[in-house]
């Protein structure tokens, strides 16, 4: 164990403290989590831990969901500037007028979104349950904020009509077809699995197009051989963990999301020491967002 990850579980223990990393963050981080997942699969961790402080390390929106999920506990966010574009891309005030344009429509509304986005919208969902939760619950026609690429990865599938916000990931954004077909041409007996936060031309070329959590299950459920990961490259790490034997390629090597990079061992030591960034969020909003998340959970 090197000093820095020493002093880290030190801190660790004298706050009550678990460290959580999602599937996206680099690999030391991913080793120094207690627990690895999406971003649900986090928060309800978090929620059910009895830990007082809980080190989210990911993005904003994810450890706000976190402390929504459990109002009594500390949430850290060791670097309180690591946002998502894709949340950002939508405000409250665009569902207030697109509501106004489709007063008849439900506003399901991917976790990727703010605390205030989320307080507007009648259901979460995740890039898991997506295709379930329209396809469940009762409405003919859905609002569906902010990713246009999920919501189109939805439209393809269901029979309801599907307004979408034109809103996306510039992560997912960077896979080209042709680099992923000289990848399968490459790799022939390579199993192409890609998010659905990917295009659509994209998601065509795909054997599979899948979560976060379902790549983990799908990979650990049929063990191939070699598999291309068309989502961000600490995914690779994740999987690599999980199921050593299986050869992962890179879908594209440029697929790294600057924010979850920004968090670091330093500022997990850092923040664990001076008990910030803290994320707050007030009482009425938070009762709201949560609303919609638990309507979530109940499908
Ligand atoms: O929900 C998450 O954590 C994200 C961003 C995607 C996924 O597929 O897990």
């Amino acid at each position: 164990m090197n000093n820095i990850t020493a002093e880290i579980k030190d801190w660790q223990k004298k706050r009550n403290a678990i460290i959580l990393a999602h599937n996206y963050q680099p690999a030391e981080i991913q080793e120094l989590g207690d627990f690895r997942g999406d971003s649900l699969d986090l928060s309800r961790k978090a929620s059910e831990a009895e830990a007082e402080v809980i080190v989210f390390c990911g993005v904003r929106f994810m450890a706000e969901t976190a402390k929504i999920l459990s109002p009594q506990k500390t949430v850290l966010l060791p670097d309180i500037e690591a946002g998502c574009p894709l949340a950002d891309m939508v405000t409250a005030e665009d569902i207030r007028n697109r509501r106004k344009e489709y007063p008849e429509a439900t506003v399901v509304t991917y976790i990727n979104s703010s605390l205030e986005v989320k307080a507007e919208s009648d259901y979460i969902c995740t890039s898991s349950n997506a295709l379930q939760l329209v396809q469940k619950i009762p409405a003919e026609t859905i609002l569906f904020f902010p990713d246009q690429n999920l919501g189109d990865f939805i439209r393809e599938k269901t029979t309801k009509k599907m307004i979408l916000w034109p809103g996306y990931c510039p992560t997912h954004m960077v896979f080209l077809p042709t680099e992923l077909a000289a990848l399968k041409k490459k790799y022939p007996q390579a199993i192409l699995m890609v998010h659905p936060e990917c295009r659509r031309e994209i998601r065509n070329l795909a054997d599979l197009v899948l979560s976060t959590g379902g790549m983990v299950k799908w990979v650990k459920e049929n063990n191939p051989g070699e598999v291309i990961v068309g989502t961000e490259i600490g995914m690779i790490h994740r999987l690599q963990r999980e199921n050593p034997k299986i050869t992962y390629i890179p879908g594209s090597t440029r697929a790294s999301c600057p924010n979850m990079k920004k968090i670091t061992p330093e500022k997990i030591l850092w923040s664990l020491k001076e008990m910030k960034p803290a994320i707050t969020v007030p009482a009425q909003i938070a009762g709201r967002a949560k609303l919609a998340l638990e309507r979530m959970l109940q499908y």
